[in-house]
């Protein structure tokens, strides 16, 4: 069986968990938890980052090879388009939200995120069990955190930089699906699997695997508020509704 590394709320595991199930293979997750995951992940497979993913002897390290075997060795349902023209089109587009948006993204939705220590780290640790969802919350704010701040150069300014590329990759959406329901071609494609799933943090749509604590802390309320009437949230909510299979609460 395929398996795959992955944090609980993450987004490129959150891209190739999709591409997974939009085919209907059978796969198991090993869930880490972000801090404590480069002990585990680092000695064994020389890297920091997830989603790693296993399938046989085949080890993938990088998100969007993993969309490329999938998509060669399990061609059902398939995510690219036929014409050699509308591929090439197809894998910009997420190569420019994997490779350039989503990094951004990701650090303008931490900025107003992480103050939520707690609420960040039960998030993280929703499928742990109890002993470990009280230690991982205790220790987030202390050790978690910081660490993930400097990692990711997560600064005002930097955030502020995040917020304009959202924004630009929002209006990016809007302005090509203005006339019609996706990125490329008549189909649902990884040019709109990759584009939504990074986008998801603009929308939180509830069809995402995952479900969020309620009530949503100050920060993240304000993140959403921030692009709840923007159109290109508004396509990502719908490929979400119509293209998301839930496949776990
Ligand atoms: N270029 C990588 C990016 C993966 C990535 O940034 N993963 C994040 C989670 S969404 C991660 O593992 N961060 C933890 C860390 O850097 O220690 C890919 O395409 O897979």
């Amino acid at each position: 069986m395929i398996e795959l590394w992955a944090f609980n709320f993450s987004m490129y595991p959150e891209i190739v968990r999709w591409a997974l199930e939009h085919k209907g293979l059978d796969y198991s997750t090993h869930t880490l938890l972000p801090g404590p995951h480069v002990m585990q992940l680092l000695p064994r497979y020389g890297q920091r980052t997830v989603p790693v993913m296993k399938d046989g002897d085949q080890l993938f390290k990088q998100t969007l090879p993993m969309l490329e075997y999938l998509e060669s060795q399990y061609p059902q349902h398939p995510l690219l388009p036929e014409s050699p023209q509308q591929r090439e089109q197809a894998w910009a587009i997420a190569r420019r939200f994997a490779d350039k948006d989503g990094p951004w993204v990701r650090l303008a939705a931490f900025h107003d995120l992480l103050p939520h220590a707690s609420y960040m780290a039960r998030l993280w640790s929703q499928p742990f069990p109890t002993w470990a969802r009280v230690a991982y919350v205790a220790s987030f704010p202390v050790l978690v955190r910081p660490a993930m701040r400097a990692t990711m150069g997560i600064t005002a300014a930097r955030a502020q930089h995040g917020v304009d590329i959202t924004r630009a990759a929002l209006d990016f959406i809007a302005e090509q699906t203005r006339d019609r329901d996706y990125l490329v071609g008549e189909r649902f494609s990884i040019a709109d699997l990759v584009a939504a799933s990074v986008l998801f943090l603009t929308d939180f749509a509830p069809e995402y695997p995952v479900t969020p604590p309620q009530p949503y802390p100050a920060g993240l309320r304000r993140w959403l508020k921030r692009w709840d009437s923007h159109p290109g949230t508004a396509w990502v909510h719908r490929m979400y509704g119509l293209h998301r299979n839930r496949a776990a609460v």
